[in-house]
């Protein structure tokens, strides 16, 4: 007897670092991702699909998402349940209770809006541990599970919220106490706790019956091993977790020194060698001592990517990278007249005090080589 385990679809979200067409791919990726689950669910013959809170990036997501996930999820072959969590609680007005939501639900998807059990096959039973709103007080999940009777029953408690153990000691609303929950699951009132929030998969606890399933797309950059789902196999007091695959966008983080061009070639070597680049999205932290040609050079290596890479940041660039300039190479540049006066100004003013506005001649003058053509590989 299987179920399988999702959480933070968060719909409607939007990313600052997606430009243009980007943003509209992400979300479109994040919808068929839902799809995916549902022939995951059907493969892997799940009798039932949790979605362990934030299923909505907010309460009030726009209609067009909600009618296209309702879409979705009505081609699904197996039960519902979807829990309302942080990003999306059920308090009035919220997108659980109104239209287009309450209209295009189909019959066999379901709001766990209250603590009472639902059973999608006999012999196993869901029991949510809804969010009433933002700021709710006490441990939701905790008091779910303490409140199931203790009749060793396949019962699974989906729940959402931090846990102290897993992100570390807080103490924001709906945090989660591992030590309630393993107790009710060593009395036998609960054989598995399907928790959202942390969209990095993870067991949480030692005996394998607490677990994030991680969301099913990537959001961000400080997550670890995002893209998954997982299938619980509830038959025994054991549950049997299986992890499954089921992102498709990547997010990188690269942290690199160059200081000369082998070490260029070895980053563009690196940017190159990531899959799905139009699917990717980047941070890239550089430092090192380059003189002016190969700044040039490195910009024009990431503008380069930066137009094939979903999203390509460098924020930093500028400032952890100092720039040795070279009399020989501005005077390689055959310029004349107002360019060349222009240059010499330039030179004047880098080789000045190291503030801000010694930063943007360099900079100004890194793009003075490269549109001249200094920029391209040697
Ligand atoms: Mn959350």
């Amino acid at each position: 007897m299987r179920v399988l385990h999702t959480s933070d679809w968060q719909l409607g979200m939007t990313r600052h670092f997606l430009a243009g067409e980007a943003q509209a791919r992400f979300s479109e990726a994040r919808l068929e991702a839902v799809s995916r689950l549902g022939a995951l669910a059907q493969e892997q013959d799940c009798v039932c699909v949790v979605v362990a809170g934030d299923v909505f990036e907010t309460r009030h997501p726009d209609a067009r998402t909600v009618a296209r996930v309702l879409e979705r999820l009505a081609r699904f072959p197996v039960p519902v349940y979807l829990l309302p969590g942080n990003h999306d609680p059920i308090d009035p007005g919220a997108v659980w209770h109104i239209d287009p939501f309450t209209r295009a639900c189909p019959p066999h998807v379901e709001v766990l809006d209250d603590r009472t059990p639902r059973s999608p096959v006999e012999g196993l039973e869901i029991v949510g541990a809804p969010w009433p709103n933002k700021h709710p007080v006490g441990d939701l999940t905790a008091e779910v599970c303490e409140s199931a009777p203790a009749d060793h029953r396949a019962r699974v408690v989906v729940g959402h919220g931090g846990v102290a153990e897993v992100s570390g000691g807080f103490d924001a609303p709906g945090t989660i106490d591992l030590g309630r929950v393993r107790a009710a699951v060593a009395e036998g009132r609960v054989r598995y706790v399907a928790l959202g929030d942390r969209h990095s998969a993870t067991r949480v606890d030692p005996e394998g019956h607490v677990w994030f399933c991680g969301a099913p797309e990537p959001t961000d950059h400080d997550e670890l091993d995002p893209g998954t789902a997982l299938v619980v196999d509830l038959s025994q007091p054991q549950p049997q977790v299986t992890r499954h695959e089921v992102g498709s966008w990547t997010f990188h983080r690269l942290t690199r020194a160059v200081d000369t061009d082998a070490d260029l070639d070895a980053l563009a070597e690196q940017l190159d060698a990531i899959a799905e680049p139009s699917r990717a999205v980047l941070k890239l932290a550089l430092t090192g001592t380059l003189d002016l040609q190969q700044v040039a050079r490195l910009d024009t290596l990431l503008a380069d990517r930066a137009l094939r890479f979903a999203a390509l940041e460098h924020p930093e660039r500028n400032r952890d990278i100092a720039v040795r300039m070279s009399d020989d190479d501005l005077d390689a540049l055959e310029l004349s007249g107002y360019a060349a006066t222009a240059r010499d100004a330039l030179r004047a003013r880098a080789r000045s005090a190291g503030d801000e506005e010694a930063q943007t001649a360099t900079d100004a003058l890194s793009l003075l080589l490269r549109l001249s053509g200094a920029g391209e590989r040697p």
